[in-house]
């Protein structure tokens, strides 16, 4: 049985734990928040009872086989290291650091600790995303040549995140970082990066609209396109819309995860909706299903001793991309991306 401890008990860290629970061969031994209160109320909700202020205490006491960070990201990089210290294996939410030397950093502590490390980076686990990227393995659109991966909303997000309004950053570092991710998983690496940012909302500080171009290495297309303030209707958050064009069909994974995968002569369309875990609750369910099927392939990698698929040495080229479109955004202009 693998035993690990939980850093962070807020908002999201409870679709964590409720993952963690459903898995054979794991269980959260302890926990840890700053906060008296979140701490108590997530000890009693998963019955938890080694509990914890402070991190370092913890790690120091408890007989641990790795450490799941679930804290805001100001607290990422000492956790991180704190973990590395105590030769642990550590899963640490994303965004793993606001600037990407602090990430670099990160990584290279667990590299010279000989740990795993793997981001919480779970939007390319989603099972609808999944299910897209299968077809153009499979080779029934051919090549792919462009791309648009659309995440436009306008969910109240601050009401269970009010720290995502007060950011001098905002959507990029926060969910573009998903949306980023998943084109690199669907298209591969990107080569160049041009981006413009809006801020629409006058009650937040950082960006809540960004629109960014990215140039493959291997020639392809694609646009990542990210609101927060877009007045929608039949509201679809927190749902990516992707269409990818290939040299013999086409791809889209459209509205309340239908699959169409067409040519000239044929259409075919496909229901790839995320099952509805028993604790899971609607919108929320396909990202919930996600969390489920990132930390199965964490348990999955510490026991084959291979590299996650979302490893922090993957999430630095994700990173890049974020960097990149801030710095687009900064000086207009279309910035070569570093092959880091
Ligand atoms: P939150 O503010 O609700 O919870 C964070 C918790 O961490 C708080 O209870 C806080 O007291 C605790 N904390 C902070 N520093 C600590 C420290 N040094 N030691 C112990 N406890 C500490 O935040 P949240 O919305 O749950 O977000 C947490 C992380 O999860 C963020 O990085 C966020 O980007 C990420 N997140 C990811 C997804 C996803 O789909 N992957 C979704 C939502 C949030
Ligand atoms: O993934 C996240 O960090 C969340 C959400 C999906 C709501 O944007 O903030």
């Amino acid at each position: 049985m693998l035993r690990g401890a939980l850093i962070g008990c807020g908002f999201f860290a409870a679709n964590q734990l409720h993952a963690w629970r459903d898995l054979e061969g794991v269980e959260i031994v302890a926990i840890c928040d700053t906060d008296a209160t979140r701490l108590a109320v997530t000890g009693d909700q998963f019955g938890i009872v080694r509990r914890y202020i402070d991190a370092a205490e913890m790690l120091a006491a408890e007989k641990l086989d790795f450490v799941d960070i679930a804290t805001t990201p100001p607290s990422h990089r000492a956790l991180v290291e704190l973990a590395a210290r105590h030769r642990l294996p550590v899963i640490c939410q994303k965004p793993l650091a606001a600037t990407y030397a602090d990430a670099e950093a990160m990584v290279a502590a667990c590299a010279a600790a000989g740990v795993p490390m793997m981001v919480h980076e779970n939007f390319r686990w989603q099972a609808p995303i999944r299910a897209l990227r299968t077809v153009i393995d499979e080779g029934r659109i051919g090549t792919p040549f462009f791309a648009r991966f659309a995440f436009r909303s306008g969910f109240d997000v601050y009401a269970a995140q009010p720290y995502l309004a007060e950011g001098e950053r905002f959507i990029i570092e926060d969910l573009g970082i998903h949306i980023l991710d998943v084109a690199r998983f669907v298209m591969g690496e990107a080569a160049t990066l041009a981006c413009r940012i809006q801020r629409v909302n006058p009650a937040i500080r950082g960006e809540d609209v960004a629109t960014i171009m990215l140039g493959h290495a291997g020639g392809a297309t694609s646009i990542v396109d990210c609101s927060y303030a877009t007045p929608i209707h039949d509201e679809l958050f927190p749902q990516t819309l992707i269409e990818v064009d290939g040299d013999r069909g086409r791809l889209k994974l459209e509205a309340n995860y239908r699959l169409t995968i067409e040519d000239r002569d044929s259409l075919e369309v496909h229901d790839v909706a995320p099952p509805l875990l028993s604790w899971a609750e609607r919108p929320w369910h396909g990202i919930q299903e996600s969390v489920a099927a990132i930390q199965r392939h964490w348990v999955e990698c510490l026991a084959a001793g291979c590299e996650p698929d979302t490893s922090g040495r993957d999430n630095l080229r994700t990173l890049a991309l974020v960097d990149a479109a801030y710095r687009s955004a900064a000086e207009g202009r279309t910035i070569d991306v570093d092959p880091r």
